[in-house]
């Protein structure tokens, strides 16, 4: 704890891995390091896997360095159910700038993760933020409602498309667009990228968006480099919004509370009666069709009610 906030890499590593496997202890390491917290500003990339999300996170990465910043990097993995480690790809094409001061990237499994890995990644970017990381980026697959929930927990969200994806702007109207502030259309070295920038906007006149005041379509080649600047730009600058925007974030802590409170029950629930007889004849009852789901679940539920099964441990 102590070396995290006296940022010391190793020693953020180590707490970087306890919370991330929920070793015991790491509970009370994240509430002793809350109060220092609250500085950082998390921007989320996402966009469909291999739109060059890695290699723009590396370009943005090795700008703000430039600029000062400390940036840590948390690039959530879309591997296989089987190999549940870290991306190679990704950590290589991190290289340039991983070894650089001011840096600090890990790589989270999305299968598996203890707690849940939108809270899971919450913690890592915390853990960051207490050790003086300013800015942390996450980087994750537009897929999936894990992956929702944690670009909802970023302060800024940009959200990656590419030409050649058929409907790929199609695809964006799937949740993902209410949460974007900058939409990036990278390989726009490629043909058909000036075609996606222009649906997004109309996609976006379409949906009211009052875009007046504030470009909300960036072209980038993440080879290159080419329009990475003024997206940088554009991510500090909303970034910079946050602090006048306080009904986002304590719509946040209420959600977050809310679902640590939400998980602990049903892992207590499902604790309480993993090895109880009564819900063994209650499934019975629901194969042999003597009862039924809805009257088996009444039954259960009133047991917890009665025996404070939920509320004890
Ligand atoms: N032509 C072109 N290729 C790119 C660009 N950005 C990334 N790529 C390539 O696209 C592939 C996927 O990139 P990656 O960063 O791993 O995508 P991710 O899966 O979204 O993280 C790699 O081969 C990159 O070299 C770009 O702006 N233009
Ligand atoms: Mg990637």
């Amino acid at each position: 704890m102590r070396g995290t906030l006296a940022r010391e890499p190793r020693a953020l590593a180590r707490l970087v891995s306890g919370v991330e496997n929920r070793t015991p202890g790491w509970e009370d390491a994240m509430k002793a390091l809350y109060p220092h917290t609250g500085k950082a500003r998390i921007l989320g990339i996402t966009g469909p896997p291999g739109g060059g999300k890695s290699s723009l996170t590396n370009r943005l990465t090795a700008g703000l360095v430039d600029r000062g910043h400390r940036v840590g990097v948390i690039a959530i993995d879309p591997s296989s159910p089987f190999s549940g480690g870290a991306l190679l790809g990704d950590r290589l094409r991190m290289r340039d700038v991983s070894t650089a001061p001011g840096v600090f990237i890990r790589s989270m499994a999305t299968r598996g993760s203890l707690g849940g890995l939108c809270q899971g990644a919450r913690d890592v970017a915390r853990a960051l933020d207490a050790a003086g990381y300013d800015l942390v980026l996450i980087e994750t697959v537009g897929v999936g409602q894990d992956e929702v929930e944690i670009v909802k927990a970023a302060d800024v969200v940009a959200v990656v498309c590419v030409p050649g994806q058929g409907d790929g702007v199609q695809a964006l109207k799937a949740g993902i667009m209410e949460i974007a502030d900058v939409y990036v259309v990278n390989k726009a070295d490629r043909d058909g990228a000036d075609q996606v920038a222009a649906d997004i906007g109309a996609m976006l006149a379409l949906s009211g968006e009052d875009t007046t005041d504030r470009e909300m379509v960036f072209p980038t080649n993440s080879l290159s480099g080419e329009g990475v600047e003024p997206l940088t730009e554009a991510l500090l600058d909303r970034a910079a919004r946050v602090e006048h925007a306080p009904e986002r974030v304590s719509e946040r802590a209420r959600e977050e509370v809310l679902l640590l409170v939400e998980r602990e029950i049903a892992r207590r629930v499902r604790a309480g009666l993993a090895e109880d007889p009564r819900l063994e004849s209650a499934v019975e009852g629901v194969v042999t069709r003597r009862s039924d789901p809805y009257s088996a679940a009444e039954a259960l539920l009133g047991l917890f009610g009665r025996m404070e099964v939920v509320t004890g441990e």
